[in-house]
């Protein structure tokens, strides 16, 4: 389905680390921006851009938020591990909110998703995008879930969706697993203009991931969108590469610290 370039693209988690990066980046390449998050906008907000707050769990508030919008990139929501309580409203009830929203404006959606999502595979697998989900906790459970919201509604209703299985997407990588995993902040930005202006997207899958050659992570869908990664976190081996946690479950698995945290098997 071609997109309506008038029409506005509604950003949730607008507030926060990526939406704030995302908010500008999309605002000055000229896209008309809805921007919403349960805490305010830091600081002025971008030409073309407006500001509500609302909270994903208020499916009505979504609901017109959405309104008259090609497209939701959904970036809202609890984004790290939490107890199970803490993640239903934003990430399970929040899910349905935002494609039930979706389905009635028209509009196509991109889901930041987690390589938490995937977590404990091993760090030893070179996964595709369509491997197994293995979660790694209540905050990876509810991104397996949208995953799979993406897929019904695309299935029983036509909803176009892109799954972003995000890596760790921060100015820099911290530590030796994110030169497998990281995702630059302009990659992500391109990433992001990309899936607004593919053609054709139907249910697609994409690593999160700029061009790492230690990279866990292989086929998907990227040439759907006419997109690939062109920073490395090759670029910051010798300043990184040393940089790794003490705990044996961390370093085994690909979700790293977030496997280790609650681990109970012995
Ligand atoms: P963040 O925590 O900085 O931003 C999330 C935003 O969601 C916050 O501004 C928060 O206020 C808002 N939010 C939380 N509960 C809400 C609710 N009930 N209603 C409305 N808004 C609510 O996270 P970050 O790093 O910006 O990540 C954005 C998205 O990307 C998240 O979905 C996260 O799971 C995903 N992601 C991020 C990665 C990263 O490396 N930064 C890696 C993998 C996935
Ligand atoms: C995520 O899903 C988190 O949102 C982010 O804060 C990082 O922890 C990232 O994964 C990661 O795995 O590095």
């Amino acid at each position: 389905m071609a997109m309506d370039a008038a029409r506005p693209v509604l950003l949730t988690g607008a507030a926060g680390a990526l939406g704030r990066g995302l908010a500008r980046g999309l605002a000055e390449a000229g896209v008309p921006l809805v921007l919403t998050d349960i805490a305010p906008f830091p600081g002025p907000l971008p030409p073309g851009a407006r500001f509500e707050a609302a909270d994903l769990a208020d499916g009505a508030a979504v609901a017109r938020l959405a309104a008259g919008c090609r497209a939701i990139l959904h970036f809202g929501g609890v984004s790290v591990e939490r107890p199970f309580e803490e993640v239903l409203g934003p990430n399970i009830a929040g899910l349905f909110h935002v494609y039930e929203a979706a389905r009635r404006a028209g509009a196509r959606v991109l889901f930041a998703s987690s390589n938490h999502a995937i977590g404990f595979h091993e760090r030893s697998a070179r996964l595709d995008a369509a491997c197994e989900l293995r979660p790694d906790g209540f905050y990876g459970l509810s991104k397996a879930y949208g995953e799979l919201m993406g897929r019904l509604y695309w299935d029983k209703h036509g909803v176009e969706s892109l799954v972003v299985r995000i890596g760790s997407c921060f100015p820099r990588p911290v530590d030796a697993r994110m030169l497998s995993t990281w995702l630059s902040a302009a990659d992500l930005l391109r990433l992001c203009q990309a899936m607004l202006a593919a053609p054709e997207l139907g249910y697609a899958r994409v690593w999160g991931a700029s061009d790492n050659p230690a990279s866990f992570w292989g086929a998907d869908d990227r040439q759907r969108l006419g997109w690939a990664p062109r920073d490395t976190a090759e670029a910051f081996r010798a300043e990184v590469g040393h940089l790794r946690s003490d705990d044996p479950v961390a370093e085994r698995f690909q979700g790293g610290a977030f496997c280790a945290q609650g681990w109970s098997r012995g």
